[in-house]
């Protein structure tokens, strides 16, 4: 089956998640999430989910500037037009058009969704996965006081959770820390997420995060710093891991020659898709660096690719990867995603495209606005 739209619905529907979800940058208890659905000369569709937040507080782009950018520049680029393979999209995307990675990339997932249905095999079969469970890190956001973060750090490490990662900033950062790390005890797989909160003046409270014995500390300077980046990691002994800097592959290969970090976050809105991810991931595995996949609260279509990226063999780490019932009351895909007592996610390997079926009436019903697009001219 040749890869070719000739539609592609956008889609915005709302949804709010089960608890608000707080980073040093901001909050978000309802999410505007924008789906992306592409219509096959077949007939057969190919559901995407744009992870762009309603606002710019954890990258440039937002719901609505990815909106525009599908509507205006990219679906025009790629609508009609007919391509041998999903790796080939992104050019086609990129031609004129600079950054607006999160919107590049609902729309080159959809192909590679597209891909997988076509060829009959599940997503992670088509990019060349291998494991049959994922391994599950949660995301706790920054609460008021260091008992209420105690308190959900130790529901997670009940449920099975392989890490718990805390969000911190300036003010809500040691003592927090320090309570988790006594509540769990000394072994228990802990990690820090900065989102760019700190700057290098902050060196000695990110210095007292040594003692606490972290996995990696994650983002901690500005998301263009890589220079500053590296700097701290030489003062620190907990690795570094980068997320917000890497937008691409080139700038994987600019941490690994700078030493900005020892590990990397790879999250396939924030470098444009799929084909950047799996580039990425294959660096840093000749590297031997270790990559593990981030999460932006996705729904479970979103979850749906994330999984099927975190089931190639270079992701050695736990990923963001969370199972429905951590964000939504109800998700919007069957079966929803679900978590073991060991804390692993099951990669549907047999499974043709996705591996979870589209829950196309919820969607109806939560949608809050919707164009369909066809072929320029
Ligand atoms: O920095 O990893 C991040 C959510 C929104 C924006 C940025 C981040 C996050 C998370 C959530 O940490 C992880 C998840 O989806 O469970
Ligand atoms: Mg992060």
């Amino acid at each position: 089956m040749a890869l070719r739209a000739r539609t592609l619905v956008l889609r915005e529907i709302r949804l709010p998640l089960r608890e608000p979800f707080r980073i040093s940058s901001g909050v978000v208890a309802d999410r505007r999430v924008a789906l992306v659905t592409l219509v096959a000369d077949e007939g057969v569709r190919s559901w995407s989910e744009c992870v762009a937040a309603e606002g710019p507080n954890y990258s440039p782009e937002t719901i609505d500037t990815a909106w525009m950018a599908i509507r205006d520049w990219l679906a025009p680029r790629i609508l009609g037009r007919t391509f041998v393979a999903p790796g080939q999209v992104r050019s086609a995307l990129d031609e004129g058009v600079r950054g607006h990675p999160m919107a590049k990339a609902a729309v080159e997932m959809a192909f590679w969704g597209l891909a997988a249905q076509g060829q009959g095999v599940s997503l992670a079969t088509l990019i060349g996965g291998q494991r049959d469970r994922v391994e599950t890190g949660i995301s706790l956001g920054i609460e008021e006081e260091p008992e209420v973060l105690v308190g959900k750090a130790r529901k997670a490490s009940d449920l099975g959770y392989r890490r718990i990662k805390l969000k911190i900033a300036p003010g809500a950062d040691l003592p927090f820390v320090e309570a988790v790390r006594g509540a769990l005890g000394g072994e228990a797989p802990l990690m820090v997420d900065a989102n760019s909160a700190y700057r290098l003046d902050d060196l000695d409270t990110l210095r007292s995060l040594d003692r606490f014995g972290l996995i990696m500390i994650e983002q901690p300077l500005a998301p263009d710093d890589l220079v500053r980046h590296a700097r701290l990691q030489r003062e620190l002994a907990t690795p570094i891991c980068l997320d917000e800097s890497i937008t691409s592959l080139e700038r994987a290969e600019d941490m690994v020659e700078l030493c900005s970090g020892r590990v990397v976050n790879i999250k396939p809105g924030r470098v444009g898709g799929f084909a950047t991810s799996i580039a990425i991931h294959d660096f840093c595995r000749a590297r031997g660096l270790p990559v593990w996949c981030g999460g932006m609260l996705e729904t479970g279509i979103g979850r749906a690719y994330n999984v099927a990226l975190a089931s190639l063999p270079g992701f050695s780490l736990p990923g963001d990867l969370s199972p429905s019932a951590r964000y939504w009351e109800r998700d919007i895909v069957q079966p929803e995603w679900t978590m073991d007592r060991n804390g692993t996610v099951a990669v549907p390997l047999d499974e043709p495209g996705l591996g979870v079926a589209i829950d196309e009436d919820r969607i109806e019903d939560l949608t809050v606005r919707s164009e369909v697009l066809g072929p320029p001219g």
